[in-house]
């Protein structure tokens, strides 16, 4: 379906972002930073963990959906109260202009904890998956919507290069069907949210399990809010279930994120 979203939006702003990066922080200096030779952590590992929550818990002030969602609480608290509730992951929005979020809410992150962290954020260049490697991110986001399947083949790659391991975002068959590439992919997120009109429905889990080819971990995203969900997907083969909202509108996410577990 090639109707216009807020993904467009995102994606043209991105690309001016990253010339402007690309001259205040060229490659070479990515390349010196202290976690770009660091080895990261198994985001899959980590979930098919045996008794493991699964949860990954993000980090996110606002969204173009919801506006405002939590302008107040710290990210060093947050995340680490995340990961004592029980949290497997983290997934740490990096967009400055339409998620409240920057590459600092992440490298702080990183000196808290010890787990799987994925930078989440619009990748469209090499040069994104580079940096997100320089701030200590394990993991990076691709999402299928913006992504020729050539594209998520060579920054699929560069990011398994370097270590990093690749949660692809699809929301439907024919975008599975297209991007479904074990050589660049090594988690599969379904997003329960429309694109089009923001509505959610689990639904959209619930029918694309069975047509995730069984070497990706499976992950289910968005609009996840109870255990019976949780128990829902688990059951038709997600390992992952990726909450926002459901903790960051709390004025004490990781309170919310413990009630969960
Ligand atoms: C979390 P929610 O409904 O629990 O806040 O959703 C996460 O899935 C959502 O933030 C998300 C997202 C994305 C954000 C899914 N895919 C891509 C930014 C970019």
């Amino acid at each position: 379906m090639s109707q216009f979203t807020i993904l467009d939006t995102i994606v043209a702003h991105k690309r001016q972002e990253i010339a402007a990066r690309r001259e205040l922080v060229p490659v070479k200096l990515l390349e010196t930073s202290l976690h770009f030779n660091s080895q990261p952590l198994s985001l899959r590992k980590y979930l098919l963990r045996e008794g493991g929550s699964g949860l990954i818990a993000e980090f996110k002030r606002k969204s173009p959906s919801k506006g405002w969602i939590n302008q107040y609480a710290p990210v060093e608290r947050t995340t680490l109260g995340y990961m004592q509730a029980g949290a497997v992951a983290l997934s740490i929005l990096t967009d400055t202009e339409f998620f409240g979020g920057k590459n600092e809410d992440l490298t702080t992150a990183r000196r808290f904890n010890f787990c799987p962290i994925i930078r989440k954020d619009f990748v469209v260049d090499e040069y994104q998956i580079l940096e997100a490697k320089s701030i200590g991110a394990d993991a990076v986001l691709l999402i299928a919507a913006v992504l020729s399947p050539a594209e998520i083949d060579r920054l699929g790659r560069l990011a398994r290069s370097l270590g990093l391991e690749v949660l692809l975002e699809v929301h439907d068959a024919e975008e599975l069907a297209r991007s479904a590439n074990a050589e660049a992919v090594d988690l599969i997120g379904v997003n329960n949210r429309n694109l089009h009109d923001f509505s959610l429905s689990l639904d959209t889990s619930m029918t694309l399990a069975e047509a995730i080819p069984g070497e990706f971990v499976k992950v289910s995203e968005s609009g996840i809010s109870t255990a019976r969900a949780i128990g829902q997907l688990r059951e038709v083969g997600y390992r992952g279930f990726l909450l926002g909202e459901a903790f960051m509108r709390h004025a004490r996410p990781e309170r919310a994120c413990a009630t969960l577990v």
